[in-house]
């Protein structure tokens, strides 16, 4: 496959290519694409430099397949001139989720929906991929009412500027702000923009990309999104009530068979799941299940999982890998790595 990675040199970029690179993805040509403001630049995959291109030279080469994760302004001007050229897009960015016409993929879910016709493809926001990959099993089973979620999201949601916020304020230097209060010991309920509803942005991406996502209206979400001073990971307190009863056992054999979800639940030990633990790894680890003992039918669980990896840069990925598989793309070239 001929493969541009755009946005390249930022964080979600970095995460690309590390974890192209250990999935082994069957590429022929590597195209590191970024702003004009970082053409030239040399970056380095497989232990080979590349020369960072900007977006119309990436264009003129046609990949097969383009991997956006540069904002959504870039991906609503490039994407539909990339799918334009016979390159399918997958786009990290906010801008086509809630777009009808456009799939909104987590594999494991959801990708047996995809098609040739589908020529840009969404990846879902990072919290709402760890949530909906614990909510799936179990909604098939018992049939989900209602879920009220609250986060705890790291600064790496935010980008390069929060982090370096973050490790200012610890360092206790002077610096740029990406909050507009400090982040260090401190909890913002406040991720992205606020919307007329009172809600922020993440709030609603939490509220409606799951019913797109499981291809259900029958269920509602509540969210409240709070930024905390991890660096990486986040965390989510999950409370969903089902039409039917459940059994604990059950629920953890469940989420224990599912591929892509680790239980890390005993209280005995103190093994339940954690930011720093989930660092860099696949997965989504589900802890704390237990029953809400205020209502019938209603569970309690905490997930966690990389926002960078699962949240963003490995489920693009697997949603790459399973355009190859199923001959859903056509690659220009023979493989060679
Ligand atoms: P650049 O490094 O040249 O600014 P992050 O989310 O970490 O800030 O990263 C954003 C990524 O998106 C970076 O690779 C950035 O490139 C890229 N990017 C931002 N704006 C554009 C643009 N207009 N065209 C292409 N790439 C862009
Ligand atoms: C955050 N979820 O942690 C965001 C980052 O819609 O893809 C990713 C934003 C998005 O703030």
């Amino acid at each position: 496959m001929k493969v541009a990675v755009v946005g390249a040199t930022g964080m979600v970029g970095e995460v690309m290519l590390k974890v192209l690179a250990e999935r082994n993805f069957p590429i022929t040509e590597l195209l590191l694409v970024a702003s004009e403001r970082s053409a030239g630049k040399q970056l380095t995959y497989k232990g080979e430099e590349y020369t960072v291109i900007g977006l119309a030279d990436a264009l003129a080469a046609q990949p097969d397949i383009a991997i956006f994760s540069a904002g959504g302004a870039t991906s609503l001007e490039w994407a539909p001139k990339f799918a334009e050229v016979g390159t399918t897009v997958i786009d990290n960015s906010s801008a086509w989720r809630m777009d009808p016409s456009k799939k909104l993929v987590v594999p494991e879910i959801n990708a047996h929906e995809l098609t040739t016709e589908d020529k840009i493809i969404a990846n879902p926001n990072c919290s709402t991929i760890q949530m909906v990959m614990a909510l799936d099993p179990l909604h098939k089973k018992y049939q989900m009412k209602r879920v009220v979620v609250s986060t705890y999201q790291s600064v790496s949601g935010t980008g390069v500027k929060a982090v370096q916020q973050l490790e200012n304020e610890i360092a206790g230097v002077e610096g740029e702000m990406a909050y507009p209060y400090p982040i260090s010991r401190n909890a913002l309920p406040h991720c992205d923009v606020f919307m007329e509803n009172g809600y922020t942005k993440e709030e609603m991406k939490l509220a409606r990309e799951p019913q797109k996502i499981l291809n259900d209206r029958t269920f509602s979400v509540s969210a409240t999104a709070v930024r905390i001073p991890t660096a990486g990971g986040h965390s989510e307190s999950v409370n969903v009530e089902f039409h039917n009863d459940f059994d604990l056992t059950e629920v953890r054999n469940l989420l224990s068979e599912t591929p892509g979800i680790v239980v890390q639940d005993n209280p005995d030990t103190n093994t339940y799941p954690m930011p720093i633990y989930a660092h860099d790894k696949d997965d989504v680890f589900v802890g704390r299940i237990r029953r809400d003992e205020t209502q019938p039918n209603t569970l309690n669980m905490w997930v966690v999982s990389d926002n960078l990896r699962k949240g963003a840069a490995t489920n693009a990925v697997q949603i790459a890998e399973y355009l190859v598989e199923n001959s859903l793309v056509s690659s220009t070239s023979e493989a060679i790595s």
